[in-house]
């Protein structure tokens, strides 16, 4: 059952884009999770990711499974700590932080809970996880504690992509962090994107469909959004119009 990549691939291949949707296990109720899935089927949602840098709550095995007896958009674990692994997904984001320079997130935490996630029989998405800066201290950016890269250090995002590409790595993700002041700008993705093949992941603090349009224009190939979306759940509809009306790449 290991084809969330693969068809990952297929769609770039074919110059189709995709959009995300975050869930944070901890913001959402059994009747949030109904809605939002209701409104994901219904915009052509294309992967459901859960997680976030701190999740508090324990209820994440449920809040899968209700949004797996729900709908059946794939269901990708983002997790911010290595007890965020839930066997009821249908995969993971094997993240390593190549743009910080701490130990523990760049493999210190893979070793320690790599018995675990093995045995959780998910498809492992290998990951080279980029937090770019967004403006003012995100989440991620003070949990990870680790330099974010500058927000207009193009080359430095450049090099990293590169890197965790040549590292094996099958996609990049570059991310503002969740509620960033400021998304991550065009040039950069463009500048990434036009200098590595595997796809490119970009969210945090994207809040309308315009934003998400021009992302993808840029050459984003996943657009993650997660708070714009848990204040007005109608952008659903919205940006997974604007995406999936970008004009399908060439070459
Ligand atoms: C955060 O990229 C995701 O890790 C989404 O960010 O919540 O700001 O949309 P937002």
């Amino acid at each position: 059952k290991q084809h969330i990549y693969e068809s990952l691939l297929a769609k770039k291949r074919k110059g189709q884009r995709s959009f995300a949707v975050l869930i944070d296990p901890d913001k959402v109720d059994a009747q949030k999770i109904d809605e939002l899935t209701g409104l994901a089927v219904s915009a052509g949602v294309d992967y459901l990711f859960v997680g976030g840098s701190l999740v508090i709550s324990n209820h994440l095995d449920e809040v899968v499974q209700h949004i797996r007896r729900n709908c059946s958009i794939p269901v990708i674990l983002f997790p911010g700590t290595p007890s965020q692994v839930s066997r009821y997904a249908d995969g993971l984001l094997y993240l390593s932080l190549i743009s910080g320079r701490n130990p523990e997130l760049l493999i210190g935490q893979h070793v320690i809970s790599a018995p675990a996630v093995r045995k959780s029989g998910l498809e492992i998405i290998s990951t080279g996880y980029m937090v770019i800066d967004g403006g003012a201290p995100t989440t991620v950016s003070y949990i990870s504690n680790a330099t974010p890269i500058p927000a207009d250090k193009n080359e430095i995002a450049l090099c990293t992509a590169m890197a965790g590409e040549m590292l094996g790595m099958k996609q990049i993700y570059m991310d503002a962090g969740s509620g960033a002041r400021h998304p991550i700008r065009e040039e950069m993705i463009a500048c990434v994107a036009s200098n590595i093949e595997i796809p490119l992941v970009v969210g945090g603090g994207i809040r309308d469909a315009e934003k998400a349009y021009r992302n993808c224009k840029a050459g984003a190939d996943v657009i993650v959004v997660g708070n714009a979306i848990e204040k007005d759940v109608s952008l659903i509809k919205e940006i997974a119009a604007a995406i999936h009306s970008v004009p399908v790449r060439q070459g």
